[in-house]
């Protein structure tokens, strides 16, 4: 076995490790271990996965039929996104009936024989709790609405219109950013922080938190393993509205994540629900900041067991112009530096999540690797890598493991999104640049991440034998499940190659975390765990070849644990690496 020298001397290695103060996540405190600390989980938007029925849309038994494909990836949780009753104006995260399942999905049978096959595969559910608003056409407001006496009034927040006009609030969908829709059946206004068709709930109202917890206990008692909670931060609301504060310095976000109570609700939470279950729950955290993360997730507050930040999916895009990418892409350094530092709030207490993609990003080869031909299926593979070796849940979403990028729509008549739509209609009314806005859609826009899934090269990917709500990406014909089955070497089968390398090396779980090299611009490095028990992670983001220095005090005992290419080069210590190549070996 060779040994290598070095450039970074050992004994800084020895400072960096003592530098970082004695951590619970570590391998050997079982105490500190949880079942879904050590899961993988994998997203799947049900509207995309599979059709039974010939609708065009995803169905229940859909992904019924298709579980044993679920089983083969190897995962532990699978995170659906919305199931319930919705009109879809925001593909059902604006929910009718929070107890009733969406008519194009299927049935509570359907749903009881998905929840049986996924438990009897060692599968847990893990469903969308979608709490800060429901639907316009939820039986709640519909009463709301009616009279200013009606007694599910304050299930929303009003403002009755002859005290003027309300201080303004921010909208994330509204075509005027308008967070204050003027009713004139009441002559008031309501509350939506997302579209007009998404009333905000009223969580200061004890009868409404007691309809979410009675509603969640349901669930529970069906036999969920956790909530996945949409926008949970923004659940409490100072009801006296007052201008927006000056230290938020016109960043809504943040100020809508910090409510006045919003921390003792989550507690009634957990102790009316959550603490009742062995469940598992994961905050959105929009508007969370490494400052407040705690607050939701340390063990001792009995809140939340993890949340996903924002930092990392929202860097990379040029500062005040929407979802727009950086002209030279985004810069390595700084990605490296986001998810250290993430990795560091939760090195004592708490526990972090990662992903790359979900329903709300585009796929991830295209927005953090490289989809042009050549290097789709390695950058690809080189994410997964990343994504498997951190100390933190990973969040997988669907689609990703096949290497799917995004379709890149050219025109607005293609994309469903209400973001997409009602935004390129604030920027058409503002007269701004609607050519400049699509083309950065086609970097960033969420119906990217929504196409439907590539089961086999038959028509519209396998996925329906009607029309498919949204356009399927026209490389299924390659890229697909029955191909990548077929192929030792895919995207799939190396994503189920790094879950199983997860699964058996715990120190990629709970080992600590020591990036390395931090100033590279184009090698992403670290270690996990310490001692004797070390593992190193080579991530070359770049397209070029990297020769990249093993630092001094490591050497390698084995060969790589995992490698995207067939080949692993060294010399004297000097690792080759080909364009976007990912290697996970041993050292100590
Ligand atoms: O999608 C986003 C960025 O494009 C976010 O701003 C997103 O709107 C925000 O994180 C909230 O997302 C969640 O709530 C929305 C829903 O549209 C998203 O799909 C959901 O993940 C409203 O329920």
């Amino acid at each position: 076995m060779k040994k290598y020298f070095l450039s970074i001397p050992i004994f800084m290695l020895f400072f960096m490790s003592c530098a970082n103060k004695p951590t619970p996540q570590n391998v050997s405190d079982s105490a500190n271990h949880q079942w879904w600390k050590e899961a993988v989980v994998y997203q799947i938007y049900p509207r995309s996965f599979k059709d039974s029925d010939g609708d065009g849309v995803g169905d229940l038994k859909g992904i019924i039929s298709k579980l044993d494909y679920i089983k083969s990836l190897g995962i532990d949780v699978v995170w659906l996104n919305p199931i319930f009753s919705s009109p879809n104006a925001d593909n059902g995260y604006d929910i009718s009936d929070y107890k009733g399942i969406m008519k194009e999905f299927g049935t509570m049978q359907d749903f009881d024989a998905l929840l049986k096959g996924m438990h009897e595969r060692g599968i847990k559910l893990v469903l969308d709790l979608v709490a800060n608003h429901s639907s316009n056409e939820h039986e709640w407001f519909k009463q709301s609405r009616s009279s200013r006496t009606n007694p599910y009034r304050d299930y929303y927040h009003w403002w009755p219109a002859e005290k003027g006009k309300p201080a303004k609030r921010w909208s994330f969908f509204d075509v005027n950013a308008d967070a204050w829709m003027y009713d004139s059946t009441t002559n008031a206004y309501y509350l939506h922080y997302f579209s007009r068709r998404q009333p905000d709930l009223n969580w200061e109202n004890p009868k409404l938190r007691k309809e979410i917890f009675d509603m969640m206990n349901f669930w529970f008692d069906k036999g969920i393993d956790g909530f996945r909670m949409d926008v949970i931060p923004f659940i409490s609301k100072d009801t006296s509205f007052p201008e927006l504060p000056k230290e938020y310095n016109g960043d809504f976000v943040t100020y809508y994540a910090n409510g006045p109570h919003l921390h003792d609700y989550l507690k009634e939470m957990n102790k009316e629900v959550l603490s009742k279950h062995n469940v598992m729950s994961v905050a959105e955290g929009a508007g969370v900041t490494i400052e407040t993360a705690h607050n939701f997730v340390d063990e001792d507050r009995h809140e939340l067991n993890m949340l996903y930040h924002f930092d990392g999916v929202n860097y990379g895009y040029v500062p005040g112009k929407f979802k727009t990418p950086e002209p030279e892409g985004y810069k390595l350094v700084g990605f490296k530096e986001i998810y250290s530092k993430w990795d560091s709030v939760f090195a004592i207490k708490g526990w972090g999540t990662i992903y790359l993609g979900n329903h709300d990003q585009p796929r991830m080869v295209t927005r953090w690797g490289n989809d042009a031909p050549q290097f789709r299926e390695v950058s690809s593979k080189m994410l997964t890598t990343f994504l498997l070796t951190m100390r933190a849940t990973p969040y997988y979403y669907f689609g990703d493991e096949l290497g799917m990028n995004n379709i890149k729509f050219d025109k607005i008549e293609d994309y469903n999104d209400i973001e997409t739509i009602n935004h390129y209609q604030l920027i058409k009314n503002k007269g701004e640049d609607v050519k400049a806005f699509l083309d950065a859609q086609k970097i960033s826009g969420r119906d990217n991440g929504r196409t439907p899934f590539q089961w086999d090269a038959t028509a519209n990917a396998g996925f329906t034998t009607g029309k498919p709500w949204l356009k399927v990406n026209p490389n299924y014909t390659t890229v697909n499940v029955a191909a990548e089955e077929a192929d030792t070497s895919s995207c799939l089968n190396y994503f189920k190659k790094a879950v199983q390398l997860r699964k058996n090396n715990k120190i990629l779980v709970y080992g600590k975390y020591i990036l390395l090299d931090k100033y590279n611009e184009k090698i992403y490095a670290y270690t996990r765990g310490d001692g004797n028990d070390m593992i190193l992670v080579i991530l070359n983001f770049s397209k070029d070849k990297v020769d990249w220095h093993i630092p001094s005090g490591l050497s390698i005992v084995e060969t790589p644990l995992i490698n995207n290419y067939h080949s692993f080069v060294n010399n004297n210590g000097i690792i080759s690496l080909q364009p976007y190549q990912a290697i996970v070996i041993k050292v100590k």
